[in-house]
């Protein structure tokens, strides 16, 4: 008996939202569509494990799904009959079941939104019902300025969704902000208190990828598949972070170390971007840990968290909106360098670098500060074209989609928007790594050499970065003093760095 169906409604990889209201009731006309499709696996190079993950996490939703009884219809990668393309295969679907109807979710990139809007151009697509402020809220705060800054967006979120606040609106604690606790090292001899999820086997859909000759970067071992795939997985997630990791999230939110790889992170952001889970069910079991028990939980360990989530998360996806797609191309140094190959394999002696590369291939993670302030850093001063920087960080990172990544990259990393995201570049020499972390000791190079055959690359890197921008930087008033600093340093010292930094962009490739 060939099946009909009314309504198709489209399902994509990262819509994986259980509580959406699509499935609040059973409908036997509706047929629900998920697709792994080439497009999508290809538009960048990515990492094994977030390909892996995606897929994955699809096959389970589409299973719990139908489990509730809904029609679910599931075309994987290698079925004779996908034609690899999102539009092609619904109308298929659509002629096959004589459908009247298709209805997708609101995409959360620019180029899929574009792509379905020339597709579907009488389509209105329905919210997918995850962020806390929508795109129209956020182009109207962001009217009219050439910045709005994060800080008066987190606020105005802290009051809208009532957390960490008083009856009088007014920050519980009496600070907005507890940033200034939050910058500490990991001690020595520190035992870390947080444990690995058990690993499940991912070999079929694995075997899958292999058979389908998708090109793929970094390593995995299928057998021990540690990230979060099931709604299940990722409330566990979540409390072992509270259990284990949030008694020390924001004393050490900004420490990096050789000894581990997530320290005292959530790993929550592959689960929430694929919308797993809902960032208000995440801040309010945090909010609650700090209710039930205040004095294990300190205000600035759940502070710092809700920030990233309620302020930086929804911040980042409202200023892409509001800038795409002109942000895509912004490149406001004019940076035109190519990433050292040593991006794809880590090899280099410098030791931050090559812990922080390598644990992205091996974990397809790494932590805020090891992103922004080791390879971030890094390319920024080596003058990186932010294409390529983009490139990379989208394709390497499990969370990576990019709404959330180039606005962290292009924006708050690569400074090539000019200011949108940040009110300076994120750019420092060896003495900020060496202050956050335990890099340094074990590195051939010397954080405290500039000129010497020892000397670590950062340090002149950092000058070299100040000097050929001058004309773009010199009237930052939070960068200024840095001019007056190079002024001071006399024509000798400044020709050094100069032929230092000249022969480190020569010989990059073998650093
Ligand atoms: P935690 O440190 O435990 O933080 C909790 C949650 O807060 C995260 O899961 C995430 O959802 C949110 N969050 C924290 N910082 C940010 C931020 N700056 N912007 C948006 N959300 C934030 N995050 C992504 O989700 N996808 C990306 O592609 C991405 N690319 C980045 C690129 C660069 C250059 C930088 C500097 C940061 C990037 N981030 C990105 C932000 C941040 O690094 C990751 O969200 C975080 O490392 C994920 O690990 P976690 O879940 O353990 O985070
Ligand atoms: C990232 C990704 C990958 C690798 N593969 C698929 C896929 O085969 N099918 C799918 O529906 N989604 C995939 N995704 C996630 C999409 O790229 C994501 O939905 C868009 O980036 C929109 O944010």
């Amino acid at each position: 008996m060939p099946q009909h169906f009314k309504i198709i409604r489209l399902i994509l990889g990262d819509q994986l939202n259980i509580q959406h209201t699509w499935f609040n009731t059973l409908d036997p006309s509706v047929a629900y569509v998920l697709m792994e499709v080439k497009c999508e696996s290809e538009y960048v190079t990515h990492h094994i494990q977030k390909v892996v993950a995606i897929f994955s996490a699809m096959r389970q939703f589409a299973a719990v799904l139908a489990s509730h009884g809904h029609h679910v219809h599931y075309i994987k990668i290698n079925d004779p009959q996908n034609q690899h393309d999102f539009c092609k295969n619904l109308e298929e679907l659509k002629a096959q079941w004589q459908a009247h109807e298709i209805a997708y979710q609101q995409p959360d990139e620019y180029r899929l939104e574009a792509y379905f809007k020339r597709a579907f151009p009488d389509i209105t697509p329905v919210d997918a019902q995850h962020f806390l402020t929508s795109k129209e809220e956020f182009k109207a705060l962001f009217e009219g300025k050439k910045t709005y800054l994060m800080e008066t967006f987190y606020r105005k979120m802290r009051v809208k969704h009532q957390v960490l606040v008083d009856s009088a609106n007014q920050p519980i604690g009496g600070k907005w902000n507890f940033d200034q606790d939050n910058r500490k090292k990991v001690p020595k001899h520190h035992q870390f208190l947080t444990t690995e999820l058990k690993g499940e086997d991912c070999s079929e859909v694995y075997e899958d990828i292999l058979k389908a000759k998708i090109e793929t970067i970094g390593n995995i071992n299928p057998r021990q598949f540690h990230w979060t795939t099931t709604r299940t997985e990722a409330m566990e997630l979540l409390e072992e972070f509270v259990d284990k990791a949030l008694p020390l999230f924001g004393t050490l939110q900004d420490a990096m170390t050789e000894n581990h790889w997530y320290l005292y992170h959530s790993r929550l952001s592959f689960a929430l971007n694929v919308k797993l889970i809902h960032p208000l069910e995440v801040i309010r079991r945090v909010e609650q840990a700090y209710v039930e028990d205040p004095e294990r939980y300190s205000l600035n360990q759940i502070e710092g968290f809700i920030r990233q989530i309620l302020g930086w998360r929804e911040y980042m996806r409202g200023i892409y909106w509001a800038k795409m797609p002109e942000f895509a191309s912004l490149n406001y140094f004019g940076n035109k360098a190519a990433l050292p190959s040593w991006f794809w394999t880590g090899n280099t002696k410098m030791n931050c670098l090559r812990h922080a590369i390598k644990q992205s291939l091996e974990h397809a993670y790494a932590h805020h500060i090891q992103r922004l302030m080791v390879t971030g850093n890094f390319a920024l001063l080596l003058g990186v074209h932010p294409d390529h920087v983009d490139r990379w960080y989208l394709g390497i990172y499990i969370d990576a989609f990019e709404w959330v990544e180039i606005t962290n990259t292009r924006g708050m990393s690569q400074f090539a928007d000019g200011g949108i995201v940040g009110s300076k570049p994120y750019v420092s020499s060896a003495a900020y790594v060496q202050k956050m972390s335990n890099y340094c000791e074990g590195c051939s190079y010397n954080y405290q050499d500039k000129f010497g055959e020892k000397a670590c690359p950062f340090n002149t890197l950092y000058w070299d970065f100040y000097v050929r921008n001058r004309p773009l930087l010199e009237r930052n008033p939070r960068i200024g003093m840095m001019y007056k600093v190079w002024d001071k340093m006399g024509e000798a010292q400044q020709q050094k760095i100069r032929e230092k930094a000249a022969f480190i962009k020569q010989h990059v490739e073998t650093l």
